[in-house]
């Protein structure tokens, strides 16, 4: 095989582009992100790995012999809505390309641990809510039942999306004998933020994750006819929740190095010439300290149950998911600093399926320089050689770890 991971990453380029604008609409466990999983299967069977999609809907490409101690590589296909080209297919296209690397030179053949590629669905939870859902599910970071009840913005529930795509509801849930057989697990992953730019490197090593929470916020109101009813008389969750949006920004500074956003928003019923009788809010709250992530929290819903109440409305907080924050493997990490001497150490505010996984099996990353630094969204960019430059580290921490 001579594909190269930017070669990897042209196949797929026009796979899932966002119909309303620029970027990637990939939704977890649509069509397309089925279209994706089948490319990397067909290039996983192209180099004779043994390919099996396992009841969570994990996709597992064996490059030897399955056996325990395994060192697994792998990321994401799906993307946020008007996401970037780079943002999990490049670990996905590196893995492919590092194990080309590793057959080229022969280390393969040296190998004394098996080698497994993987692909893990809706790491991004913006289809189902939940981000990272088969990595949670095969860790038992989220229990099966909760996991088939979400259901989509069209109403359409994860046990019924998941038996159309193929997959066996009952059998759902965590699988410890797997994660047991995985001896080192390293993700590569577009930074997505600016440290490789200031530091001149094209590759780091991931440090930590910080904490990341969820929360769907709830206004709800009196709906009512937009041209009849007297502002006096209003319970008007959109005004509500609006309000309680607009003060976050003030909210979140007041605490170092907080970040809080809602990205989301979703109005019923939505009618321009109705006032809208409930208003949901979905809350993104991140901080190296867990702590801090609560005390956030709290500040937003005091501030929110204050401004509901003044307008005669109802609130509620419910929370989607939470991930603590995450400091990857340090022995594994510094196996792989010493192939990648360069290699800065960075820490990241976006959550990753490896620090899902971190909690049962040694796991750690590298990340690839991003030159706008932005990420879930079009601008985000990974110059050729630097992706290149990524696959071949890549390639090299895998080798150190096969004991090739
Ligand atoms: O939301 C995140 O941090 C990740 O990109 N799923
Ligand atoms: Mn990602
Ligand atoms: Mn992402
Ligand atoms: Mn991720």
């Amino acid at each position: 095989m001579s594909a190269d991971v930017v070669s990897l990453l042209g196949q797929i380029r026009e796979v899932g582009r966002d119909p309303r604008g620029p970027g990637y609409q990939r939704p977890g466990f649509s069509p397309i992100e089925r279209e994706l999983r089948e490319w990397f299967e067909a290039e996983a069977a192209a180099r004779g790995l043994d390919v099996e999609v396992d009841a969570n809907g994990i996709t597992w490409a064996w490059a030897t012999q399955p056996g325990p101690n395994a060192v697994v590589t792998g990321s994401h296909l799906d993307s946020v809505p008007g996401g970037g080209q780079f943002d999990g297919p490049l670990g996905v296209a590196s893995a492919l390309d590092a194990l080309d690397r590793l057959r080229a030179d022969g280390r393969l053949e040296r190998a004394a641990r098996p080698l497994a590629l993987a692909v893990f669905p809706e790491e991004e939870g913006s289809r189902f809510g939940v981000a990272c859902l088969g990595s949670r599910l095969i860790s038992g970071a989220i229990a099966p039942e909760r996991a088939l009840g979400l259901a989509d913005a069209e109403g359409d529930t994860f046990a019924e999306v998941a038996a159309a795509y193929g997959l066996d509801p009952h059998r759902m849930g965590p699988d410890p004998e797997r994660l047991a057989g995985i001896g080192s697990f390293i993700e590569l992953h577009v930074e997505q933020g600016v440290g490789l730019i200031e530091t001149g490197q094209p590759v780091a090593l991931g440090a930590s994750i910080i904490g990341h929470g969820r929360w769907r916020l709830r206004f709800t109101g009196q709906g009512n006819h937009a041209g009849t009813t007297p502002m006096a008389h209003r319970a008007d969750p959109v005004a509500a929740g609006s309000a309680v949006i607009g003060e976050i920004p003030r909210l979140a500074a007041g605490f170092d190095r907080a970040v809080a956003t809602v990205g989301r928003t979703s109005i019923h019923p939505g009618g321009t010439n109705v006032i809208a009788s409930a208003m949901d809010c979905w809350l993104d709250i991140r901080h190296a300290d867990d702590a801090v992530v609560a005390q956030v929290l709290q500040a937003i819903v005091d501030r929110a149950r204050d401004i509901a109440g003044a307008a005669g409305v109802g609130f509620g907080a419910s929370r989607e998911s939470y991930s603590p924050t995450t400091v990857f493997d340090a022995e594994l990490t510094d196996r792989m600093a010493a192939q990648l001497p360069q290699a800065p150490r960075l820490p990241t505010g976006a959550g990753h399926d490896a620090g899902i996984l971190a909690a049962h099996v040694p796991s750690a990353m590298l990340f690839v320089r991003n030159p706008t630094g932005v990420s879930h969204a079009p601008e985000e960019a990974c110059e050729d050689a630097d992706a290149r430059a990524g696959a071949a580290a890549l390639a090299d921490v895998l080798a150190a770890e096969l004991g090739a």
